[in-house]
Protein backbone atom coordinates (compact mmCIF):
# COMPACT_ATOMS: atom_id res chain seq x y z
CA UNK A 1 0.00 0.00 0.00
CA UNK A 2 0.63 3.51 -0.45
CA UNK A 3 1.46 5.80 2.44
CA UNK A 4 0.97 9.27 3.71
CA UNK A 5 2.73 10.25 6.38
CA UNK A 6 2.09 13.39 9.08
CA UNK A 7 2.77 14.52 12.58
CA UNK A 8 1.15 16.48 15.44
CA UNK A 9 0.77 16.86 18.78
CA UNK A 10 -2.90 16.53 19.10
CA UNK A 11 -3.41 17.74 22.44
CA UNK A 12 -6.96 17.71 23.35
CA UNK A 13 -7.87 16.17 20.11
CA UNK A 14 -10.48 18.04 18.34
CA UNK A 15 -12.20 18.57 15.25
CA UNK A 16 -9.70 20.44 13.78
CA UNK A 17 -7.41 17.52 14.12
CA UNK A 18 -9.71 14.74 12.73
CA UNK A 19 -10.74 16.99 9.32
CA UNK A 20 -6.71 17.29 9.13
CA UNK A 21 -6.18 13.77 8.94
CA UNK A 22 -9.56 12.62 7.26
CA UNK A 23 -8.30 14.91 4.60
CA UNK A 24 -4.87 13.59 4.45
CA UNK A 25 -6.25 10.28 3.46
CA UNK A 26 -7.86 11.83 0.89
CA UNK A 27 -5.31 14.09 -0.97
CA UNK A 28 -3.23 10.60 -0.87
CA UNK A 29 -6.17 8.62 -2.00
CA UNK A 30 -6.90 11.24 -4.54
CA UNK A 31 -2.82 11.14 -5.77
CA UNK A 32 -1.82 7.39 -5.32
CA UNK A 33 -5.10 5.71 -5.84
CA UNK A 34 -7.43 4.05 -3.35
CA UNK A 35 -4.78 1.39 -1.86
CA UNK A 36 -3.02 4.21 0.56
CA UNK A 37 -1.98 3.98 4.58
CA UNK A 38 -2.43 6.80 7.21
CA UNK A 39 0.87 6.84 9.81
CA UNK A 40 0.81 9.35 12.06
CA UNK A 41 3.75 10.40 14.16
CA UNK A 42 2.80 11.53 17.78
CA UNK A 43 4.80 14.10 19.58
CA UNK A 44 6.37 12.55 22.64
CA UNK A 45 5.82 14.87 25.51
CA UNK A 46 9.31 15.76 26.23
CA UNK A 47 9.38 17.07 22.30
CA UNK A 48 6.19 18.96 22.35
CA UNK A 49 7.78 20.68 25.51
CA UNK A 50 10.72 21.37 23.84
CA UNK A 51 8.55 22.58 20.92
CA UNK A 52 6.19 24.73 22.80
CA UNK A 53 7.90 25.18 26.23
CA UNK A 54 4.83 23.60 27.80
CA UNK A 55 3.68 20.08 28.45
CA UNK A 56 0.75 18.72 26.90
CA UNK A 57 -2.76 18.38 29.02
CA UNK A 58 -2.96 14.98 27.66
CA UNK A 59 -0.29 12.63 28.00
CA UNK A 60 1.40 11.38 24.99
CA UNK A 61 0.17 7.66 25.80
CA UNK A 62 -3.38 9.07 25.92
CA UNK A 63 -3.21 10.73 22.54
CA UNK A 64 -1.66 8.24 20.86
CA UNK A 65 -4.76 5.54 22.00
CA UNK A 66 -7.07 8.34 20.73
CA UNK A 67 -5.53 8.78 17.22
CA UNK A 68 -4.78 5.13 16.56
CA UNK A 69 -8.55 4.80 17.18
CA UNK A 70 -9.79 6.74 14.17
CA UNK A 71 -11.01 4.91 11.34
CA UNK A 72 -9.03 6.88 8.95
CA UNK A 73 -5.67 6.28 10.93
CA UNK A 74 -3.55 2.75 9.79
CA UNK A 75 -0.27 3.27 11.92
CA UNK A 76 1.08 5.55 15.03
CA UNK A 77 4.52 6.14 16.19
CA UNK A 78 6.55 8.03 18.61
CA UNK A 79 7.66 11.52 17.04
CA UNK A 80 10.97 12.17 19.39
CA UNK A 81 12.28 14.83 16.77
CA UNK A 82 11.39 17.71 14.57
CA UNK A 83 14.90 16.85 12.42
CA UNK A 84 13.97 13.00 12.06
CA UNK A 85 11.28 13.59 9.47
CA UNK A 86 13.32 12.21 7.03
CA UNK A 87 14.35 8.96 8.26
CA UNK A 88 10.32 8.56 9.65
CA UNK A 89 9.58 9.72 5.74
CA UNK A 90 12.36 6.89 4.89
CA UNK A 91 11.13 3.98 7.76
CA UNK A 92 7.67 4.33 6.98
CA UNK A 93 8.38 3.82 3.24
CA UNK A 94 5.82 6.94 2.70
CA UNK A 95 5.46 8.90 -0.36
CA UNK A 96 3.78 12.02 0.75
CA UNK A 97 3.77 14.29 3.79
CA UNK A 98 0.92 16.40 4.59
CA UNK A 99 0.70 19.35 7.06
CA UNK A 100 -1.91 22.18 8.27
CA UNK A 101 -1.18 25.43 6.13
CA UNK A 102 0.53 26.67 9.85
CA UNK A 103 3.46 24.45 8.88
CA UNK A 104 3.94 26.10 5.23
CA UNK A 105 7.04 25.33 3.44
CA UNK A 106 8.89 23.65 7.00
CA UNK A 107 9.15 20.15 5.95
CA UNK A 108 9.93 20.94 2.40
CA UNK A 109 13.33 19.14 3.02
CA UNK A 110 12.12 15.92 3.96
CA UNK A 111 13.01 14.77 0.30
CA UNK A 112 8.94 13.58 -0.33
CA UNK A 113 6.06 15.64 -1.77
CA UNK A 114 4.65 17.59 0.80
CA UNK A 115 1.48 18.87 0.70
CA UNK A 116 0.19 21.50 3.51
CA UNK A 117 -3.85 21.59 3.69
CA UNK A 118 -5.98 24.79 5.09
CA UNK A 119 -6.08 24.42 9.21
CA UNK A 120 -9.85 24.38 9.80
CA UNK A 121 -11.08 27.71 11.43
CA UNK A 122 -12.25 28.75 14.94
CA UNK A 123 -10.66 25.62 16.57
CA UNK A 124 -7.32 25.10 18.61
CA UNK A 125 -5.83 23.35 21.47
CA UNK A 126 -5.54 26.87 23.50
CA UNK A 127 -8.85 27.97 22.68
CA UNK A 128 -10.02 24.43 24.02
CA UNK A 129 -7.63 24.80 27.25
CA UNK A 130 -8.50 28.40 28.05
CA UNK A 131 -12.84 27.78 27.55
CA UNK A 132 -11.60 24.99 30.16
CA UNK A 133 -9.99 27.35 32.50
CA UNK A 134 -12.34 30.34 32.03
CA UNK A 135 -15.39 29.39 34.37
N1 LIG B 1 -4.74 21.54 12.59
C1 LIG B 1 -5.74 21.94 11.68
N2 LIG B 1 -6.74 22.79 12.11
C2 LIG B 1 -6.77 23.24 13.38
C3 LIG B 1 -5.79 22.83 14.30
C4 LIG B 1 -4.77 21.97 13.87
O1 LIG B 1 -5.73 21.54 10.50
N3 LIG B 1 -7.76 24.07 13.74
C5 LIG B 1 -3.67 20.64 12.13
C6 LIG B 1 -2.28 21.26 12.24
O2 LIG B 1 -2.04 22.13 11.16
C7 LIG B 1 -1.40 20.02 12.23
C8 LIG B 1 -2.27 18.97 12.93
O3 LIG B 1 -3.62 19.49 12.92
O4 LIG B 1 -1.12 19.60 10.90
C9 LIG B 1 -1.82 18.73 14.36
O5 LIG B 1 -1.78 19.97 15.02
P1 LIG B 1 -0.99 20.11 16.42
O6 LIG B 1 -1.45 19.07 17.34
O7 LIG B 1 -1.03 21.54 16.81
O8 LIG B 1 0.47 19.68 16.01
P2 LIG B 1 1.76 20.58 15.86
O9 LIG B 1 2.18 21.09 17.18
O10 LIG B 1 1.52 21.54 14.76
O11 LIG B 1 2.81 19.47 15.47
O12 LIG B 1 6.62 17.67 13.52
C10 LIG B 1 5.61 18.60 13.41
C11 LIG B 1 4.93 18.86 14.67
O13 LIG B 1 4.85 17.72 15.46
C12 LIG B 1 3.63 19.57 14.40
Amino acid sequence: RATVITFGTFDLFHKGHLRLLERALDVARSKLGPRVRLVVGVSTDALTYKKKKRVPTVPETERKEIVRSLRCVDVVFDEHSLDAKREYCERYDAQILVMGDDHVGEFDWCGIETVYLPRTVDISTTQRRFAVIKD
